[in-house]
């Protein structure tokens, strides 16, 4: 087990999860799972949400004001910055399109899907408090009726959400472990823990590194010493956290899925609904890969043809798809870059780097369609406006991701709570995460030297063959 790499050891975690869950709903242990197994999941996401606010701050932090030449910053930064934005909030919508019209959480039965809406309605009002009263669910839409599903609660359900929302904060201290979750701090910086904080944090991050990337080195070298070590220290958390991630996503699928389906037919319902997430997401990523960027590229560099584009860029591909990790890959899309397609070390040594940090097609893509589908399968329809919350948080989320396997899924916490969802549902897509990450590290990658391209050509430093 000791020379497994992790992402197969994390693999057979989640393996043993599945199996877990398929045993305890069989053998009736659904009780003991979520008192002395569910817990640890719940430790493994708090850890992975204290991490994601100062990780989100010192590697912002740490990647502008590392910006040697701020003039360039001035005409450069803003083309390339433009352009990462604008494709990854086409990212965003492109994903947020196909889960809207493909609408994977739909594959799973309404009765487990009407289960799941129950879970999360006793979920809001336990974190929330909010009331689920006034006689009736949430699901206040006629086309539930004829599903038997009760509009108006009984005498009997009124009283037992009576004593839900009298004894709201005991709930969170049920099971017998509930005191080892609760040392686990969710935001060590800020004891704030509303929705906005992570905006909050971008913004306030990009503000101070363009600032600390101002002021004189003579200055200004300790503190930035000082916010790449930290954002090593916290690199390394994410490092050591995920070192312990087969033992986690273990307890933490085995906890949901117990939480969620009381009979392995039941389990059977939510792996049918990854499947038809897996192919929603796999769509959106291969149209990014190959229609979106060759299109791009195609309009601004006659000369690149759609399968020059390609060879010139695979290795790089082929790396990120192994490796999962667009910083491991950097420097084979700078070689790929500088030496294949022709741009300027000048602008590839300015672009590919804060790419590798800030520019995330494929896992803001990820995020969108990830979150609209845990919604789905719980019967949560957001609106407009939420969906729109969406692009913001993901787009943004997807900024702060570390370029490290699986930090699109730390992150993807932050896009949950902004939309009022259950951050634990992240433990639902666990056992899909690690190759679609794999594919998702290609379209970050092939996005990042897309747009490097893009911006050697509009400063006249693209050699064309
Ligand atoms: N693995 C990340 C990367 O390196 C992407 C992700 O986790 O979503 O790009």
């Amino acid at each position: 087990m000791k020379k497994l790499p992790l992402h197969v050891k994390i693999m057979i975690g989640l393996l043993v999860g599945v199996i877990w869950a398929f045993i305890s709903s069989a053998l009736g242990w659904n009780e003991f799972t979520t008192n002395w197994i569910d817990p640890f999941g719940q430790i493994f996401i708090r850890m992975l949400k204290y991490i994601a606010v100062p990780l989100v701050l010192f590697s912002i932090i740490g990647g502008i004001s590392g910006l040697k030449d701020l003039s360039k910053l001035g005409r450069m930064g803003g083309k390339t910055l433009s352009f990462y934005l604008v494709t990854t909030v086409f990212a965003v919508g492109i994903g947020l399109i196909l889960v809207n019209v493909i609408r994977p959480g739909d594959f799973i039965d309404e009765e487990q899907r009407i289960k799941n809406r129950l879970q999360y309605e006793e979920w809001v009002s336990a974190t929330d408090g909010v009331e689920i009263l006034d006689g009736k669910h949430y699901l206040d839409d006629p086309k539930y009726n004829g599903l038997d599903f009760r509009k108006e609660m009984t005498e009997a359900e009124k009283k037992l959400v009576e004593e839900k929302k009298a004894t709201a904060e005991e709930k969170k201290d049920e099971g017998p472990l509930s005191f080892l979750v609760d040392m686990v701090p969710e935001n060590i910086i800020l004891s704030l823990s509303n929705d906005k904080l992570m905006l909050q944090v971008i913004f306030f991050a990009i503000f101070f590194g363009v600032c600390l990337a101002l002021v004189p080195d003579e200055k200004g070298a300790g503190l930035k010493n000082f916010v790449d070590a930290t954002n090593e220290v916290f690199l390394k958390m994410v490092d050591l956290i995920m070192k312990s991630a087969p033992f986690f996503v273990f307890a933490l699928l085995a906890g949901v899925i117990s939480k969620m389906a009381d009979t392995p037919g039941e389990v059977l319902q939510i792996f049918k609904g990854l499947a038809s997430y897996s192919v929603t997401l796999v769509i959106g990523l291969l149209f990014l890969i190959f229609v979106f960027y060759p299109l791009i590229v195609k309009g601004f560099v006659k000369s690149l043809t759609y399968k020059k584009f390609f060879q010139k860029i695979s290795p790089a591909q082929f790396l990120a798809f192994s490796t999962s990790s667009s910083a491991a890959t950097l420097p084979v899309t700078m070689e790929c870059v500088e030496d294949n397609l022709g741009v300027s070390k000048n602008v590839s040594s300015f672009v590919l780097p804060i790419g590798a940090t800030v520019n995330m097609d494929g896992t803001s893509l990820y995020q969108a369609v990830a979150v609209v589908f845990m919604a789905q399968m719980h019967m949560v329809d957001l609106s407009v406006t939420q969906q729109l919350t969406i692009v913001l948080t993901a787009t943004l989320a997807s900024i702060g991701s570390a370029a490290v396997p699986s930090a699109g899924i730390v992150m993807m916490v932050v896009v949950l709570q902004s939309v009022g969802l259950n951050p634990a549902w992240i433990a639902i897509i666990f056992p899909v995460d690690r190759p679609l990450d794999m594919l998702r590290t290609v379209v970050n990658v092939t996005g990042d030297a897309t747009v490097a391209t893009l911006v050697a050509k509009s400063e006249d430093e693209l050699k064309e063959d």
